[in-house]
């Protein structure tokens, strides 16, 4: 029996969810988890906090809402000046024709910070030491 797993980024297993998405920092075509949901977690765990591996994020792939927040957060265990964040695609990648990322760079000892996604889009994202493993999608859409 042949468990339902992917290899995410960084070579981390993923759980396929089925939500659809652009393949993209690898993220599958059917590999986003929908938190689209009022009540769902939209919290992107990276740098070892949580279901993260050390260097990956997590969930790496998210469909989410216009207007809903997502929260990069590395609890104890990361903070930006060791994995900055970058918005964007990696190095290397074409992303094609990308609308404005409201996320910001963040490259301090924080460990969170909060973007709020109004408008519908792609936004990849990475972080600048450990692309093109570290990155990730936030799709937006209604
Ligand atoms: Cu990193």
């Amino acid at each position: 029996m042949i468990p339902l797993l992917a290899l995410g980024c960084g070579g981390e297993a993923a759980e396929v969810t089925g939500v659809a998405g652009p393949v993209l920092h690898g993220c599958t075509a059917n590999g986003y988890v929908d938190r689209r949901a009022p009540t769902a977690s939209r919290s992107v765990f990276y740098g070892g906090a949580a279901d993260a591996g050390a260097l990956s994020y997590a969930p790496a792939c998210m469909v989410i809402a216009p207007g809903q927040t997502v929260r990069f957060d590395g609890l104890e265990r990361g903070t930006f000046s060791v994995h900055p964040l970058v918005p964007g695609p990696v190095q290397g990648v074409d992303a094609g024709a990308l609308p404005n990322n409201p996320i910001v760079r963040a490259d301090d000892g924080r460990a969170a910070v909060e973007v709020r996604f109004d408008a519908a889009g792609v936004y990849p994202y990475h972080c600048e030491y450990h692309q093109p493993s570290m990155a990730g999608v936030i799709v937006v859409r209604p």
